[in-house]
């Protein structure tokens, strides 16, 4: 059975993590389909839009600890998952994570990586790796620190707490709550909103957005300029403009 669920809803694309029985532990053979998954959806013209989820009682308990349990260092490096894990964050179409039951470890680390996060009521969230004995290895340190801030991180991560929707919220990491039942539906109009933008503008805000974690300010402003003024070149901009100007509703093709 496929590790991996893609259910196609043109604009947009809802990909499933689907390892009930371990609660979607992330083995390397996961994140290899999920990865292939999202690659292919980034390529596909006629999807403009991704929601990655998993099921009510688990997005993703983390990283498949009975494949890791035994490893030396040199074999952790050797298998190279960071790499693989990596795909995730390249991703260009926007990515919006429906997150609902346990988002652990490395599970909390995949919604990190999204774009936005949807949680139903019942969402839990935890850097639980410190009471394995080790620390985030997929991006936790740094992009819960800038998602929630250095202080409520240092928090999370060191004492491997588990938190609410409702607290994640609060802190800043979670876009949206829904109650069970609306969790999805309300990640996939998210989805289908943004879908109804310029793949092209979508794809060079979120890059602009992501150079901002990377860049000084100076940079960052000169990449967003950059960015801005190559969207002069499309034709969605010339269409979005004379769409205002005609009093109608802009037909974005991704030109
Ligand atoms: N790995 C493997 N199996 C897991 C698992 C996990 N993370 N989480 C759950 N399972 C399996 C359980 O072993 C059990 O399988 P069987 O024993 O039935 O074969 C099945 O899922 C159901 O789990 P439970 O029986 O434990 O279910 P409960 O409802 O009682 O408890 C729970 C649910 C989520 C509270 C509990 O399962 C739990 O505490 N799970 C572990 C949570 C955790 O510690 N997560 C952090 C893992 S460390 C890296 C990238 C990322 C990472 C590392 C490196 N690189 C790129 C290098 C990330 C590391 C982590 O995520």
């Amino acid at each position: 059975m496929s590790l991996i669920l893609v259910h196609r809803e043109e604009p947009i694309a809802v990909v499933q993590l689907n390892r009930p029985e371990a609660l979607n532990a992330l083995s390397p053979a996961l994140i290899q389909e999920l990865v292939a998954a999202l690659q292919s959806l980034d390529r596909d013209e006629n999807i403009r839009a991704i929601v990655l989820t998993g099921s009510d009682k688990a997005f993703a308990a983390g990283a498949d600890i009975k494949e890791m349990a035994t490893l030396t260092a040199k074999e952790m490096q050797e298998k190279d998952l960071i790499g693989a894990w990596d795909g995730i964050w390249k991703i260009q179409k926007p990515l919006i994570a429906a997150v609902s039951g346990f988002a652990f470890g490395g599970g909390c680390e995949i919604a990190l990586m999204c774009d936005m996060i949807v949680a139903s009521e019942t969402a839990k969230f935890g850097q639980l790796e410190i009471n394995l004995g080790i620390i985030p290895g997929a991006g936790g340190t740094q992009r819960l620190t800038h998602a929630i801030g250095k202080w409520k991180a240092m928090e999370w991560i060191l004492t491997g707490n588990i938190y609410s929707a409702a607290e994640a919220f609060q802190s800043g990491m979670v876009n949206k709550i829904a109650p069970i039942s609306e969790y999805l539906n309300e990640a996939k109009a998210l989805a289908k909103k943004i879908a109804e933008k310029s793949p092209i503008a979508l794809a060079a805000a979120k890059k602009a957005i992501l150079a901002s974690l990377n860049l000084p300010l100076d940079e960052g402003l000169k990449k967003e300029r950059q960015l801005f003024y190559q969207l002069f070149d499309s034709e969605d901009q010339k269409e979005g403009m004379k769409a205002f100007l005609e009093k109608r509703k802009p037909e974005f093709t991704g030109r």
